[in-house]
């Protein structure tokens, strides 16, 4: 059963009245030009694993594409050189493919391996959700850039390879300072990241470490490339800035140093040779610590070209992230003006023609961290020349690590769909992702999933929905968060309509529950600052120098960031957007305490005041997570036990949790208002 759990939506499970379907399926399967270990063979073999899973049917292997019942899966070069033709021949795109379903006739093909793997993975996918009728599509992916990052460490104080933010074990690729020897468990993540369109992975820790360039770990990330390859899946790295220093022998890390440069060539040259697809580099650098071009006087610009230099001859990319702020110099209480969350656009200002072609900024979604909720980054509305992706974080960090069910899709939905209005036109953050919006090549997304060693992936069976919700979003940002998730339980536990219904309820409320039970009104999750993130402590938030601030008092709470009075962070946005968050009168009420600084007693556009809408949502949100239990206990016998089981015990604990949650902060906002609840609930329990 934990087999389950490690094959998660890709479990070709037998669905209900299988042999019915037996004559509208193919007989066998033909790959054309496969070479085994690329992604071509690997379809072939999913196509045979998956129906006979799903159908109970053996399909035959063989080269003969004329022969009638057959599913072909190939290039479409491959197919033209055998002669093939489609009627119309389809407009693919890098990654794309067509598939057209006639019946058993079934052509898969791809304008690369990928594509055709693709091709064959979104063919099973229908199957696995009983949907055995005829069709004909065309599907291209709407960025290039569909990476998912890790933040595995090699070695962690102790020996062995821990994930940080890492909520579902230890590190699938390292181990004790060095890859693995077993890189099985990398191979079934590239398959799972495969199917739902993802193509690469960075596999170390953005705070990295310099021994990943050790010629014995350059061997391990080949083996770990040699896993992923049979998916098409790329291998990409993080790289620490100061290196040359640490690992080389050179007394600089100055990114215009001529020496430094070289050394960087050589080990790019070294990588490689080792792995000739690598998808790139990622860099985080000069934040929290890290090692920097600015430590030189140099622009972020040139120590994200200093890697572009080194990658360009061999085709590679550099995510540079947009994560550039410095911890040790914010002081709240000198200055009413700080601000962590103006920082990013302050570092970047001005730079973006600097940056090489084969540069792409990452920028997390919000101005902040992967908080319940944010603004759209600023950022995203002043790169014009420099393409961006966006950073979502698929762990739950401050989302309730796993431990709590907290679907993500529609807060993903609202994100990409926000319209930054940059010169007032529509500007949506997913038309400025896929590039479109600004016409820049190389633009997309980068998903931040830390699955570990257990056979959960994430640490919690319902979680991967939020993984495999993430691809779907990376290929079509149109998807819908409700139909993703019910093909994601079809394929994961059930085709029973009440399973399916008792799932999406659950998940969709989620969000929403976890937003009112830990932080309201913009003001942030209100979770431990210092101690992982994890839980409540609102008085955290103030009083270091995090800069993740709420400036809560007796009388007042909130950051004020208008231009007017406050940090001068609403000024960041294009016009339109800037206005409306400047006056208090349009900001909406989900993101007042983010832009303002109020009294307990203001009156939201909901005529409640603050302090009791932070007591009603409290109440409310954890309300709803109680429900979450004999919601699922209603399935009991429609789901296998072991997986019925593990999920039940995380929704008992949220169900607690949330309740903690809602007495901590209710407790705390009473303490320190002295405004009692007009219910009378707080304290009072
Ligand atoms: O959200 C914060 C995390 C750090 C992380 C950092 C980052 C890898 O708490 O653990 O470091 O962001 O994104 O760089």
């Amino acid at each position: 059963a934990a087999e389950d759990g490690l094959s998660a939506w890709l479990r070709y499970a037998p669905i209900p009245h299988a042999k019915h379907y037996h004559d509208k399926l193919p007989s066998a399967v033909v790959t054309l030009n496969a070479t085994e270990g690329l992604p071509v063979y690997t379809a072939g073999e999913e196509l045979v694993d998956g129906i006979n899973g799903i159908f109970g049917k053996e399909l035959s292997v063989g080269d003969d594409c004329e022969r009638d019942s057959v599913v072909t899966v190939g290039t479409v070069a491959a197919y033209a050189k055998n002669g093939g033709c489609v009627d119309e021949l389809p407009d693919l795109i890098e990654d794309g493919y067509h598939l057209r379903i006639d019946g058993g006739n079934v052509l898969i093909l791809g304008q690369n391996e990928r594509g055709a793997l693709y091709g064959a993975f979104q063919y099973l996918a229908r199957l696995a959700q009983g949907q055995v009728t005829d069709d004909t599509l065309t599907s291209n992916p709407e960025v290039p850039v569909r990476w998912v990052n890790q933040w595995d460490n090699m070695r962690d104080g102790g020996t062995h390879g821990s994930v940080e933010r890492g909520y579902g074990g230890d590190s699938i690729f390292f181990w004790d300072g060095v890859v693995r020897e077993d890189l099985t468990r990398a191979g079934q993540y590239a398959r799972l990241l495969a199917s739902i369109g993802l193509n690469a992975v960075v596999v170390n820790n953005v705070n990295a470490n310099e021994t990943i360039l050790t010629p014995s770990n350059m061997d391990g990330l080949a083996r770990i490339a040699d896993a992923f390859r049979p998916y098409g899946i790329q291998l990409g790295l993080s790289l620490r800035f100061d290196s040359p220093q640490l690992l080389g022998d050179l007394d600089t890390f100055d990114p215009l140093d001529d020496d430094v440069v070289a050394w960087w060539q050589e080990k790019t040259d070294e990588l490689y040779r080792r792995i000739p697809d690598m998808a790139g580099y990622l860099v985080k650098a000069n934040s929290e610590g890290q090692p920097g071009p600015l430590t030189y006087n140099r622009t972020l610009a040139e120590g994200a070209n200093l890697f572009a230099h080194a990658l360009e001859p061999h085709g590679g990319i550099i995510m540079f992230r947009a994560f550039v702020y410095d911890h040790r110099s914010l002081d709240q209480d000198a200055d009413w003006k700080a601000d962590r969350a103006n920082a990013a656009v302050d570092f970047f200002e001005g730079l973006d023609p600097d940056f090489e072609d084969n540069v792409v900024i990452q920028i997390k979604y919000g101005p902040i961290d992967f908080q319940v909720r944010e603004p759209v980054s600023p950022l995203f509305a002043h790169l014009r020349e420099t393409g961006s992706a966006v950073e979502l974080q698929i762990t739950q960090e401050y989302l309730g690590q796993q431990a709590h069910l907290v679907y993500l899709a529609p807060m993903w939905r609202e994100l990409l769909d926000f319209d930054l209005r940059a010169d007032g036109e529509d500007s949506t953050l997913a038309s400025i992702v896929s590039g479109q919006r600004f016409n820049q090549k190389l633009a997309g997304y980068a998903g931040v999933v830390n699955v570990g060693h257990n056979t959960t992936w994430l640490g919690s069976h319902l979680a991967m929905s939020n993984l495999y919700a993430y691809g779907q979003l990376a290929w079509d940002s149109s998807s819908d968060p409700v139909e993703m998730l019910e093909a994601w339980t079809k394929m994961t536990f059930s085709h029973d309509q009440e399973v399916i219904d008792v799932i999406t309820k659950l998940s969709m409320e989620s969000w929403p529950a976890y937003e009112d039970y830990t932080g309201n009104l913009g003001v942030q999750t209100l979770t431990d600052i210092l101690l992982g993130h994890y839980g409540p402590n609102p008085g955290s938030q103030d009083g270091n120098p995090w800069g993740q601030w709420t400036r809560a008092d007796a009388d007042s709470i909130g950051m004020d960031r208008t231009v007017w009075n406050g940090t001068g962070f609403a000024g960041q946005y294009p016009d339109e957007v800037y206005e409306k968050y400047e006056n208090i009168e349009t900001t909406p009420d989900n993101l007042l305490l983010w832009f303002h600084h109020v009294p307990y007693t203001h009156v939201l556009k909901s005529n409640k005041t603050v302090i009791q809408h932070f007591y009603d949502a409290h109440y409310r949100g954890s309300a709803v997570a109680q429900t979450f239990v004999p919601l699922w206990e209603s399935i009991r016998g429609k789901v296998d036990e072991e997986r019925y089981e593990h999920v039940l015990y995380r929704l008992v604990y949220q169900a607690g949790h949330s309740l903690v949650w809602r007495d901590s902060v209710t407790n705390f906002y009473l303490n320190k208002s002295g405004i009692p609840d007009e219910a009378g609930r707080v304290g009072n329990y």
